[in-house]
């Protein structure tokens, strides 16, 4: 989302996060309160900016304590309550909550009686075990902690954010700064424009022939927190969270070699510059032009200077220097998945799960009018508490599903489940009642500190059963927040490849998962199949689609190994078959 409701937004997630801190508590009345605001201001369809204390308070999900603060950020471009905040709770501090295992009370705790104010010195903490005799903790947990901090890759000089954090940031400042005038052209490149999961900084380029003034905006932004540099055509700030964004502005006939430089990754730079030097040119930030003469060859699109240098154009999620500059010489870039191939999704939830936040009828409603043609109804199974659904509820949900099928002529509804895969491999309900679905994802929503032979185990056990379609969320990863299971990767995909499981390619931005270094791997096997499904709770997530079909084409994946862009007969006999084998 971008304009002033995108930043309400996330400056009250901000609060939210902030708080939880301060209450000790990632419940308590006030975190809540401000959460709810969040979805509020989300689902709102009026500017914020427009509305009154009253109206605000009028909107169901809004107190009057944060409709106040919202009011104070319109007129005055602050929340005072959130700066207090940021004074005390500093964003090295704040990211310790992103440990499992370190809960608000407890990064408090630490912060209080060992000065621990950030991962290197909780690393040091943790060295001279200082952890295990604070109150509620121990040896065990210290080592925990430690190993988290570890597989996380939360150690060393460099913090990374999860591109479910920079990319609001990101569109925010594309939204705010495109409107200027002086702009003519602006993107972000760096990164996040390759669809890294995780982001060092964010890297904003503009086309304009009247750099100052957008510098002037840049750097005093309500975001902004501190102002690292400020120039005529390069400025840096941080940003709430600690994420810096550099700003370079260039003119607009050097925008294509600057877009394609600063979009990297330096190893795709590298390769690029010496196809240059091959031809006696060079290759910088502002042209391709001739060694000798410097007479221009191609700087205004990426697609251009590509062109000189006999390639094809390189998806942005391609430009790692893992051989796709050889590729594009070749001719053999893979057919890379796009949004539009996708006709099918195959993992949605709705408020028959404990946790799905809109009902049937609005879900697939919602499909519909994303025109699939396909879509899987997958409530949670039974084993998994509170959300699953009884056997009696699945019969009921199949009798609602039928008589909704006249409603949507033109989509295939089919009835599924997201099956919970057991610590030895089993699954829910029993082996009669899984026959009688249409279609079932099996994942791990437990058990995630298996060795790698056994979660390898129960993986192929799983995807062994007939009535598992495709494997859910194959690591069960957070980004920046929690590791995957450890697994036989290799061992896994060729069961995949051999019993006609799809792996799915989750597309909640804080998962993409599968990991785009794994599908790299996977991609190779042959007769592999991928499904690349939402695992959406509520209408609106049916939108994420377009990240899961970007980390698939970060993992180079071709549109004819995901199962989900085949027109749906082929679909519907291909996920039918696996039963009858
Ligand atoms: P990050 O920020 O660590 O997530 O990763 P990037 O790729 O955004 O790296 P960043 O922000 O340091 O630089 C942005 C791009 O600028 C980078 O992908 C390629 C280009 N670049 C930076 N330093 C160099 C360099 O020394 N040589 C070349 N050829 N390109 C560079
Ligand atoms: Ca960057
Ligand atoms: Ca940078
Ligand atoms: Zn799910």
């Amino acid at each position: 989302m971008t304009g002033i409701n995108g930043q309400v937004a996330r400056l009250l997630q901000e609060l939210a996060d902030l708080t939880k801190l301060e209450d000790g508590s990632p419940q308590s009345f006030r975190v809540r309160a401000y959460e709810k605001a969040v979805g509020a201001v989300n689902e709102m369809p009026a500017d914020v900016a427009s509305m009154s204390v009253a109206e605000l308070v009028a909107v169901d999900g809004i107190g009057k304590s944060t409709a106040t603060k919202i009011r104070e950020y319109v007129d005055t471009g602050s929340i005072a309550k959130l700066e207090g905040l940021r004074a005390s709770y500093p964003p090295e501090l704040v990211e310790l909550t992103r440990i499992p295992g370190l809960g608000p009370k407890t990064v408090i705790l630490l912060r209080d009686q060992l000065g621990v104010g950030s991962v290197d010195q909780l690393r040091a903490a943790i060295e001279s075990h200082q952890l295990r005799d604070l109150p509620g903790l121990g040896a065990r947990s210290e080592e925990k902690i430690a190993r988290s901090i570890e597989r996380l890759g939360l150690a060393g000089k460099q913090r990374r954010t999860p591109i479910i954090e920079a990319l609001p940031v990101a569109n925010e400042l594309v939204a705010t700064l495109g409107a200027m005038p002086q702009v003519r052209r602006i993107e972000y490149c760096g990164s996040l424009r390759r669809f890294r999961e995780t982001i060092g900084d964010i890297d904003i380029l503009v086309a304009s022939n009247d750099p100052e003034p957008i510098m002037d905006a840049f750097v005093s932004l309500p975001m902004v927190r501190e102002v690292l540099g400020h120039g005529t055509t390069k400025s840096a700030i941080v940003v709430s969270g600690g994420l810096q964004v550099d700003l370079r502005v260039v003119a607009p006939a050097q925008f294509g070699a600057a877009v394609l430089y600063f979009t990297g990754s330096v190893a795709h730079n590298v390769e690029l510059r010496q196809r240059a030097i091959d031809r006696g040119w060079t290759l910088n930030e502002y042209a391709l032009s001739d060694a000798e003469t410097e007479e221009i060859v191609a700087s205004r699109t990426e697609k251009s200077i590509y062109a000189a240098l006999d390639l094809r154009e390189i998806p942005p999620e391609l430009r790692e220097g893992h051989g796709e500059i050889e590729a594009a010489a070749t001719g053999t870039l893979p057919r890379l998945v796009t949004e539009g191939d996708i006709r099918g999704d195959l993992h949605v939830h709705s408020t028959w799960s404990g946790d799905g936040r809109s009902d049937l009828l609005a879900m697939l409603e919602a499909a519909a009018a994303r025109g699939l043609d396909y879509v899987g109804i997958t409530e949670h199974g039974e084993d998994l508490a509170i959300n699953g659904l009884s056997r009696d509820e699945v019969h009921r949900q199949r009798a609602l599903i039928d008589e909704y099928r006249a409603r949507f002529p033109d989509m295939v509804i089919l009835h599924g489940a997201e099956l919970n895969i057991g610590p030895d491999g089993g699954l829910d309900y029993d082996d009669d009642f899984l026959m009688e679905y249409d279609w079932c994802v099996a994942s791990v929503h437990s058990q995630f500190e298996l060795s790698a032979a056994r979660q390898t185990e129960r993986l192929i056990r799983a995807m062994e059963h007939p009535a598992v379609n495709a494997i859910g969320h194959l690591t069960g990863r957070m980004i920046g927040r929690r590791p995957g299971i450890d697994i036989d990767a290799e061992a896994v995909f060729a069961a995949a490849a051999s019993t006609g499981t799809a792996l799915e390619i989750n597309c909640h931005l804080d998962r993409l998962d599968i990991p785009a270094d794994l599908l790299r791997r996977a991609r190779t096997v042959e007769r592999i199949r991928f499904v690349i499904s939402t695992d959406s709770h509520h209408t609106r997530e049916f939108g994420n689609l377009r990240w899961g079909v970007r980390n698939a084409r970060r993992g180079w994946v071709e549109k004819r190994q995901v199962v989900n862009t085949w027109p749906a007969e082929r679909f519907l006999k291909w996920a039918a078959d696996k039963r009858t084998r």
